[in-house]
């Protein structure tokens, strides 16, 4: 038999004398939902755990929370090259809104890439100030294993965040690899931090993640070079003619350490979604995300299956018995 998490609360009136286990497992699942949409924490970091297994119980859970949406999050990605100011950043920006008193999430995704030493600890000082605040909820996730992507798993427990009915989804990720191209896919907004001094707007046309931005910030104003990497982006950007899309990309000045241009650079990020409810893009970014959603899945879904055959095909190729392109035509057939 097949029950649907909608049916569980029907579920619950079943004589409990009758089946006192199952009973007991419904209410725990009925109780997760309610507790859930009452906006507490502790069902929100149980739903979130649930949901990173995996488990049959997580996919149930939200498939019934997307069903009652309520109002749109707006999802920000945040990134920039290790180091740049991210967390500083994040943390003013939560400031910002929970000065108007916003609910507000941040997931910090942890690259643990060969990159980088991992940010967590760094993420966890830097917001530190909020963790007594019920209304800001931080979570550090890890994507060790998919390929400096985003993890399949990040995007399930935005889906969450999303439900949950936070105002404000901010998504930190380190700019190397793939996850700065992924966040695109899955934010709203995006916002690049760059720092003078370092080449980074230089590198920053190199690899191609010029056009990524919707919001540059030009964060350690306060360090030399600031308004001469301000002008290397505004000419950037002018050869690159952004405008085609409909967005002219905001270039705001911040000193994160020292709590400068926060409320500017807010302004810019509100404005970039005001573009996006305005001219429908809106629509088509949650489109893009949902499709993202089921190509990372996919792509997981596949690795688990396939990955662990591959070593039966790899003395095959090394001999030339066959090619590696029909080795992987046999794992997927
Ligand atoms: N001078 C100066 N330093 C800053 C500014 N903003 C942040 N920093 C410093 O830069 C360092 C890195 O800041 P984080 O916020 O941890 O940078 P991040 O980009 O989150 O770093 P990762 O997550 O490790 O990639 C810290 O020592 C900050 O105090 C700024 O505006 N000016
Ligand atoms: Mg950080």
């Amino acid at each position: 038999m097949k029950f649907s998490l909608s049916s569980y609360k029907l579920k619950t009136e079943i004589p409990t004398t009758l089946f006192p286990c199952l009973s007991l497992r419904y209410a725990a699942r009925v109780n997760l939902v309610d507790r859930f949409q009452a906006h507490d924490e502790r069902a929100l970091a149980r739903a979130i755990s649930l949901v990173e297994r995996g488990s049959a119980e997580g996919q149930d859970l939200l498939r019934t929370l997307r069903k009652t949406k309520g109002k749109a999050a707006r999802v920000i990605g945040i990134t920039g090259s290790p180091g740049s100011g991210k967390s500083t950043l994040t943390d003013q920006l939560i400031g910002v809104s929970r000065a108007q008193d916003k609910l507000v999430a941040v997931v910090a995704v942890d690259p643990t890439s060969p990159y980088s030493g991992g940010a967590i600890l760094g993420d966890r000082i830097r917001m530190m100030r909020w963790h007594s605040d019920p209304k800001v909820y931080i979570r550090s996730m890890a994507t060790r294993g998919h390929l400096g992507g985003l993890a399949a798993a990040t995007l399930q427990v935005l889906a969450l965040l999303e439900a949950y009915g936070f105002d404000y989804i901010f998504i930190e990720t380190v700019g190397v690899g793939q996850s700065e191209v992924d966040i695109v896919r899955v934010a709203d907004t995006t916002l690049l931090v760059l720092t003078p001094g370092q080449g980074d707007g230089v590198q920053a046309f190199k690899a191609g993640i010029m056009e990524i931005a919707d919001v540059f910030a030009i964060n350690k104003y306060d360090l030399p070079g600031g308004p001469r990497l301000k002008r290397e982006i505004q000419a950037a950007l002018e050869l690159s003619h952004p405008e085609a899309n409909g967005w002219w990309p905001i270039i705001q000045e911040t000193i994160a350490a020292k709590g400068e241009f926060s409320q500017e650079l807010f302004a810019a990020l509100e404005k970039h979604y005001g573009y996006l409810e305005n001219s429908g893009s809106l629509e088509r970014k949650r489109l893009e995300r949902s499709r993202f959603e089921i190509s990372a899945l996919l792509t997981e879904q596949v690795r688990l299956a396939l990955v662990a055959k591959e070593d039966e095909f790899i003395e095959s190729v090394l001999n030339g018995e066959i090619s590696p392109l029909e080795a992987a035509r046999q794992l997927l057939g």
